[in-house]
């Protein structure tokens, strides 16, 4: 995460209206939005409410293009053919993911190319999820697992968020999502259950991406600018630490039926919350990834920004391709 706007002791608010808005439209949309109405491109919106979705939408984006980094880098030392195959199936996946959700914040008015150019300037985040290193192939299994799996839980609800295009490709990128979380825990119950090396490389993996995958629902509600607009125009359908709950409730068992410890010794089962209690994230570590200090931020970014420019000719050659298609339809 390259942008240092961020600050974890101050509460902003997120998008500021410019100049106040016409109150009979405004009543109209908050009126069709408590109606669990889907909110079209072309429907009259807010400006906040709209800048709050192509915020939101494409750091969706690029977290789905920065994620594919950590897990390419696997694809040649798959352990088999099938893992391989595997793998290269999901992190098309996650670039198919991207493109989805760079066309539905472009149907808000905004352009490939401003958010890549926000992205690679460092104006745009991504997850502070993929800023952590890959280590072993056990790795490729947690995120997976608990990546991915995190990735399910805040886009279920995200399938019936308020805006229309963002809501139906969260459809087919949960059904993705679901195959992704299985194939990474069927990597760790293999290695789980393999030799006494396997299983430590599979222990190793957990106890390192535990903490981070918490973090990937961002920041407690209590310090959370945007949520409060965001739940009241349906853009957000839970808060950030309902999510982290549920996700801490169903992976417990997961790792317990593998015969893997979950790396925090306060966990414990709340009888009387129906839920697990868990011990205290670092949140310092958080904002600073947030800021751009994670491990890997620099060698993603730069991954990122030399994957554009030398993309480049394909991209002049798609549009020349385009150019000369239109003309020739147009001479018929
Ligand atoms: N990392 O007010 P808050 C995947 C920022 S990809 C970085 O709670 P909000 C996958 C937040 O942006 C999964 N920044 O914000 C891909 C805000 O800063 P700005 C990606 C974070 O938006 C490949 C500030 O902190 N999923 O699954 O209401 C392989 C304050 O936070 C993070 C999505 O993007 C973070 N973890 O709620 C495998 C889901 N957390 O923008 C898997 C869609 C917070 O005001 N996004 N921040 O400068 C969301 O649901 C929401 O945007 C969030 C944050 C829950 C993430």
């Amino acid at each position: 995460m390259y942008t240092t706007e961020l600050d974890d002791n101050k509460k902003k608010p997120a998008t500021v209206p410019s100049a106040p808005e016409d109150p009979v439209r405004l009543a109209a949309f908050e009126a069709r939005v408590a109606a669990d109405d889907f909110i079209e491109p072309k429907d009259w919106m807010p400006e906040a409410y709209r800048k709050t979705l192509i915020r939101q939408i494409s750091q969706h984006a690029h977290s789905e293009i920065v994620g594919m980094l950590p897990e390419g880098n696997w694809i040649t030392r798959a352990p088999s053919l099938r893992r391989k195959a595997v793998l290269l199936a999901k992190v098309q996946d996650e670039g198919g993911h991207g493109l989805y959700l760079y066309a539905a914040a472009e149907t808000l008015g905004t352009s490939r190319d401003e958010m890549i150019e926000a992205l690679h300037s460092g104006r745009a985040k991504y997850s502070t999820i993929f800023n952590y290193p890959t280590l072993t192939w056990a790795d490729i299994g947690a995120i997976g697992w608990l990546v991915d799996g995190a990735a399910i839980m805040n886009q279920v609800p995200l399938q019936r968020t308020s805006y229309g295009p963002y809501a139906r490709a969260m459809v087919r990128i949960c059904k993705e999502e679901s195959f992704h979380q299985r194939q990474g825990y069927e990597i760790m119950m293999t290695l789980a259950a393999g030799t006494a090396e396997q299983k430590r490389m599979a222990q190793s993996a957990l106890d390192r991406w535990w903490w981070p995958s918490l973090m990937m629902f961002g920041p407690p509600d209590d310090n959370s600018p945007n949520s409060a607009q965001s739940m009241r125009w349906r853009i957000k359908r839970e808060t950030n630490d309902q999510i982290r709950q549920k996700f801490i409730d169903v992976t417990v068992p997961q790792a317990e039926a593998i015969d893997l410890q979950v790396p925090d010794p306060a966990l414990k089962w709340n009888e009387t919350r129906g839920s697990y209690d868990f011990g205290e994230i670092d949140w310092e570590e958080f904002y600073a990834v947030v800021r751009g200090e994670g491990p890997l931020a620099k060698e993603r970014m730069n991954a990122r920004v030399k994957a554009w420019e030398e993309g480049a000719w394909v991209r002049e050659a798609a549009m020349a391709h385009a150019d000369k298609r239109r003309v020739r339809a147009a001479a018929e």
